[in-house]
């Protein structure tokens, strides 16, 4: 394992079946749908199997509904009490480790630093918990005074049915200036944190978007849908927006505020980021009050250019479009001089990346500019539509438990809903190349004969690995440390271990830094213990 060789030949076939190999026949089948060869690009029909429950006895690499909505999408927004009805365990290990950093602003507002939770014990789960749920928000409204408190229903509050959903209602008529209001995100509710991002779009686009009419300042008015300001992600975009003159008016959510989510539906753009998270929020805003919406990715500086030419693109000002053009010849030399200095240490090496429900596509770009190739890549908890772009869309079979999950019926708005653009200006757009509520999805970018794979396992993790020995393998903390036990340095892609930004100019040159730093230490070659490699020992004594 240790001793690293250059290019490893491979086929993907063989590896496919060697991964398959130890599985009983059922298992092998079901799994052989969710590993795709790559050839797949551009497909109507889908071809890799995805979002659907994992086989019990597999080690998954996925979370559960709860993390995804409270800790995902409603967990980077800081001026919200989010308020978690169940076992303490829940509340703690969704606190704070996803490192979305917060800048408390003027106001000062911060509730990221508290641990709210009703503490559910076993005479709760006996007798109910709605009395305590209706105590901890008032004692959190007591000693705050926020304007909103979130609560969010964990497995045992789905199993015994407390209704939160009145007990919300009740609590938010009584204080009369608190939105309070719930989310049923238990996590056993679908069969990964995708569902939670389903229910948590659905409750801010009910309970929060559009209740404030306030026109703010700005001429050009997006929302960044879908960054979360992971290692300080959104501060380097926000950097970048403000030098571009472009204003962000909401962000779903990182370092977000319940004003942003309020006034979201005045902006004229929706920027889609993570598509796998928000987009929900994207199409019932566009149905509802008229926001386009276009995929962007601001991970890797050429992204990024690329992301911010769309903008300009959109409003179609030469004040802005040159704007951007000059923003983006002042960040480029710096990258460029970066990547000049490092690329010939990486060109050639190999990465693989399973990671949520998009970054494994966003830091492919990453990886491009640095010239290695990403040999095998997947999600925990993508949907077909990811993978293989949205136009599979409308032959996605739905089977029980997607059903299982609410989709709110919207219409437009009487009084607010307002085209941004006029259907001409639309069209002349689509016909220059641009398109609308589009994502291509990974397999589209990742070359012929690489292994797409989805709700990848531990033991199919390290098998591959052990196959194709990639230079950097990029996963979360579960799979850390067992992938550096076999040689191979590991980068986190959720949480960046403790590096970050990465997105944008200076995020990407951050990354290729990182990146060089890892694939090319010696330290990797020292995995194996000398009595390990050769374990003949042979000694003599003194005197001979
Ligand atoms: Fe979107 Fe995310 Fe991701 Fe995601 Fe996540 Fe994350 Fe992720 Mo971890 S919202 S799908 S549920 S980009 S927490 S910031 S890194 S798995 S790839």
């Amino acid at each position: 394992m240790a001793t690293k060789k250059k290019l490893v030949q491979w086929a993907p076939a063989e590896v496919k079946a060697a991964l398959l190999e130890k599985y009983p026949p059922k298992v092998a089948r079901k799994r052989a749908k969710q590993i795709m060869i790559n050839e797949a690009q551009q497909n109507e029909t889908p071809e890799l199997t995805a979002n659907v429950r994992t086989i019990p006895g597999i080690i998954t690499m996925r979370g559960c509904t709860y993390a995804g909505c409270k800790g995902v999408i409603m967990g980077p927004t800081r001026d919200i009490v989010n308020l978690v009805h169940g076992p303490i365990g829940c509340s703690f290990y969704a606190w704070l480790t996803r490192r979305n950093q917060t800048d408390p602003g003027p106001t000062g507002e911060n509730y990221m630093n508290y641990c709210f939770s009703t503490d559910m014990q076993e005479q709760d789960i006996i007798f109910g918990g709605e009395k305590k749920l209706a105590a901890a928000i008032q004692e959190a409204y007591d000693l705050f005074h926020p304007k909103s408190i979130a609560v969010f229903a964990t497995c045992p509050v789905g199993l015994i049915g407390d209704d939160i959903h009145t007990v919300s209602k009740n609590m938010k008529a009584k204080f009369g200036d608190c939105n309070v209001y719930a989310f049923s995100c238990e996590g056993y509710k679908g069969v990964s944190q995708s569902a939670g991002h389903h229910i948590a779009n659905n409750q801010v686009f009910r309970h929060l978007v559009g209740l404030n009419d306030e026109v703010k300042p700005g001429r050009y008015k997006i929302n960044l849908l879908g960054e979360y300001n992971i290692g300080g992600d959104g501060f380097e975009i926000d950097r970048i927006f403000k030098k571009c003159g472009i204003t962000c008016i909401s962000t779903f959510s990182g370092n977000s505020t319940y004003d942003q989510f309020a006034s979201s539906h005045t902006a004229d753009l929706n920027a889609v980021m993570c598509h796998r998270s928000i987009n929900y929020v994207a199409d019932m805003m566009e149905t509802k009050y008229g926001i386009p919406w276009v995929k962007v990715n601001f991970i890797g500086a050429k992204a990024t250019a690329k992301s911010l030419r769309k903008i300009a693109g959109y409003f179609g000002e030469k004040e802005l479009i040159d704007r951007v053009e000059a923003v983006i010849a002042e960040e480029m030399p710096e990258v460029e001089a970066a990547l000049a200095e490092i690329t010939p240490r990486t060109e050639g090496k190999t990465a693989m990346m399973f990671v949520g429900g998009s970054r494994a596509h966003h830091y492919k770009e990453l990886f491009d500019e640095l010239k290695m190739k990403t040999i095998s890549a997947g999600y925990e908890f993508g949907h077909q539509d990811d993978y293989e772009g949205r136009q599979v869309l409308p032959n996605i079979q739905l089977d029980a438990d997607s059903r299982n999950i609410e989709e709110l019926e919207v219409e437009a708005d009487e009084t607010r809903f307002k085209p941004r653009k006029s259907e001409t200006e639309m069209e002349a757009l689509e016909k220059s190349g641009y398109r609308f509520k589009h994502y291509d999805g990974l397999a589209a970018d990742m070359d012929k004969g690489t292994l797409i794979i989805d709700d990848l396992n531990q033991y199919e993790a390290e098998k591959l690995v052990e196959l194709m020995k990639p230079d950097i393998f990029c996963a979360g903390i579960k799979e850390k440390y067992s992938i550096q036990k076999l040689g191979v340095p590991m980068k986190q892609l959720h949480s960046y271990d403790s590096g970050g930004p990465y997105a944008g100019f200076q995020g990407a040159i951050n990354f290729y830094k990182e990146i060089d730093r890892l694939v090319n230490s010696k330290v990797w070659g020292f995995m194996k213990a000398p009595w390990q490699k050769n374990p003949q020992l042979s000694a003599t004594f003194a005197w001979e």
